[in-house]
């Protein structure tokens, strides 16, 4: 191929970019809901659904890479979707450094293989992983006085509604919670202080959101009436990941925002129509943001208002609009919203709160003084307190915040990303026809979902970089078959001028992602032996320990030889092993692997895992190392010989 034939196939390709636009982004909302969705949206002042002009990258993307040798300004901790995983990219390069593994199982680190690991993902009687899929959505980390204390990340499962938090030194999940009476948990938010002790800055709870609603309990009863079913706010106590609290509602929740001193939990409602059919929950022109008065709610937990659902033992009080018509002691308050909404967000001043129309071509702008007025008896119409409501453009979904009073909102329709202004929207709001509330548009490839700032769900943002997470990529990378790669595209938002600076390719299915400034992160290199009750500290401690057909085989690993050459097992043994690596040197991991019996961990310095297994074959087995260690990390093996 000449470069002028590569020119021609990528006018080709950006021919082919504007048919899909075209088609694909509207099919199934053509016929039924977008015009129905659009209706109150004047035309003049919104683009149309193909972008004007293919997106180049910024002249001096160069500036933008990172060299070998050198180190990222920024992690960015990703969701993965339906892997059920979480990622860690470095920006700005997008490199890709590590997967979490959390709701899946991953048989490189022999997550959901040790026995260890099993502990947390909860077993069936046959001791296998209880659950093998997870949906990880939003990931957000554990706050002191407004911004990332470096300490844990809490991820949710949207399959079987279970957060999870990971211990930001290893990087690793350490503990997962079963969330009762619920369907679809989605949106998931730490508080970032105390409501009503402000000493207490920091995390202590964790918001979570019920996206689909339930007979309650849900247990057989009324199964055919969605009337009947309802929704729960869930609040989990973010030390001891026991279940504080839930909230009874009407409609339902989807993404979840908290305000900065404590007070308020934010969840945007789509489905306020309650219906149990997608005709059903566009039917009306206003949805809800509904707000949670946490204060309120702990009192009325302490003072025993309360319900339980099932054989759960989670109180449970009641945030229903018939139970909360008085604000001077309601618990909720649910501000009206146009249509459909998708995604809040609060700005980093902690002043306002966006939320997205998704069917409706404008953002809600909420301010979080005026909810707290309406709480107080002091504001006669929730609505009220929408100070702004800019049309911003088609399908808007998610927004982040810089340090300059703006946000940039993800347009999922138009496949763009929108930056305007907050005060001026407020200004247009008022009636002021001179504010200038949209400041610049720029194409994304293509449909955006999540859009997120650089440390922009802090008092910290600092308005270096925005990533959009697109759900399709197309054309914009190498084909690789029916699965596409998915996009994260990174725009440096510093100037006047949004400026796309990079697309980066990346596994199914990002959702949400924060990006944290690397001087928060501190992990250890090594782990200490003192963590493991299970170590095997010493090689001398090595041997085959028999009590009747229960077997523990204990063994070290220092490159390039584990302590035992071979072990003897008898057909029909349960054997638990335990391997810990002595070897202190840092990324000096081994693996071990048992062929023929499924079996495959990694330890990494200093560490010890065990596995269980049933010895069933009879034979040789050449148990292995698996991770490249050592000029001789062939022949690191040791024999498993199991007599008939
Ligand atoms: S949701 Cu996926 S793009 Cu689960 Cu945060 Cu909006
Ligand atoms: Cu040890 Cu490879
Ligand atoms: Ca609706």
């Amino acid at each position: 191929m000449t470069q002028d034939d590569i020119k021609k196939s990528d006018t080709q390709l950006d021919h082919g970019r504007r048919k899909f636009l075209n088609t694909t982004a509207l099919v199934g909302l053509s016929g039924v809901g977008l015009s129905v969705g659009l209706s109150g949206c004047n035309k003049e002042s919104v683009p149309s659904a193909a972008p004007t002009a293919k997106a180049e990258a910024s002249a001096e993307f160069g500036k933008y890479e990172v060299p070998p040798g050198q180190l990222d300004e920024y992690y960015s901790f990703s969701s993965g979707g339906h892997s059920g995983e979480v990622r860690i990219y470095g920006l700005p390069s997008g490199r890709e450094l590590k997967r979490i593994p959390v709701f899946n199982m991953d048989a490189l680190v022999g997550w959901g293989i040790t026995n260890e690991s099993k502990a947390i993902l909860g077993t069936k009687p046959n001791g296998t992983p209880k659950y093998v899929t997870g949906d990880t959505h939003h990931v957000h980390q554990s706050y002191s006085d407004g911004t990332y204390d470096g300490k844990y990340m809490f991820v949710n499962d949207k399959i079987h509604s279970r957060l999870a938090r990971i211990r930001m030194d290893t990087m690793e999940c350490e503990k997962i919670i079963d969330i009762p009476n619920i369907q679809g948990f989605h949106g998931t938010f730490p508080d970032k202080r105390d409501p009503v002790d402000p000493s207490i800055n920091h995390t202590t709870r964790v918001f979570c959101g019920a996206e689909f609603s339930l007979p309650l309990p849900n247990d057989g009863h009324d199964l055919e009436d969605g009337s009947k079913y309802k929704s729960l706010f869930t609040c989990v106590d973010s030390n001891t990941m026991d279940v504080r609290w839930q909230v009874l509602i009407d409609g339902n929740c989807d993404l979840v925002a908290t305000s900065y001193d404590g007070k308020l939990a934010a969840t945007n409602q789509y489905n306020t129509e309650m219906g149990v059919h997608y005709e059903d929950m566009m039917a009306k022109e206003m949805d809800a943001c509904l707000f949670f008065n946490v204060a309120r709610i702990e009192e009325a937990v302490k003072a025993g208002k309360v319900r339980t659902i099932g054989s759960s033992k989670v109180p449970v009080v009641d945030g229903t609009k018939a139970a909360n018509q008085d604000p001077k002691t309601a618990l909720t308050c649910y501000v009206p919203i146009p249509k459909n909404p998708h995604g809040v967000n609060i700005s980093p001043d902690g002043k306002y709160y966006a939320c997205a129309g998704k069917l409706s071509p404008t953002a809600s702008v909420i301010e979080h003084a005026q909810v707290l007025k309406w709480f107080d008896g002091a504001l006669a119409n929730s609505r009220d307190a929408v100070v702004a409501e800019p049309e911003i453009g088609l399908g808007p979904l998610h927004t982040g915040f810089d340090n300059k009073g703006n946000a940039y909102t993800t347009l999922f329709l138009d496949s763009q990303i929108v930056k305007w202004n907050v005060e001026a929207a407020i200004k247009a709001f008022k009636g002021d026809k001179n504010a200038k509330v949209v400041l610049d548009r720029i194409d994304v490839h293509y449909q955006p979902g999540h859009g997120f700032t650089s440390m922009g769900e802090t008092r910290e943002s600092d308005g270096r970089y925005f990533v959009s997470d697109n759900k399709f990529s197309k054309d914009r990378f190498l084909p690789v078959g029916p699965l596409h790669a998915e996009t994260a595209q990174l725009i440096d938002i510093s100037g006047d001028k949004m400026k796309l600076v990079a697309d980066h390719s990346v596994y199914s299915e990002p959702h949400d992602s924060i990006i944290v400034r690397r001087d928060i992160i501190k992990t250890r290199q090594i782990y200490n032996l003192d963590d493991f009750p299970l170590a095997v500290k010493d090689p001398k401690e090595s041997g085959v320990f028999r009590n009747g057909k229960k077997v523990t085989v204990k063994l070290t690993s220092q490159a390039p030889a584990f302590s035992l050459r071979e072990f003897k097992l008898k057909k029909g043994d349960e054997v638990t092993l335990i391997l810990t690596n002595l070897d202190k040197v840092e990324d000096l991991t081994h693996g071990f692997a048992i062929p023929k019996h499924d079996i495959q961990f990694i330890v990494n310095p200093q560490e010890t895992k065990s596995v269980t297994f049933i010895a069933d074959k009879p034979g040789v087995y050449w148990c292995y190392c698996t991770n490249f260690c050592h000029a001789l990390h062939l022949e690191m093996r040791t024999r498993m010989i199991v007599e008939a």
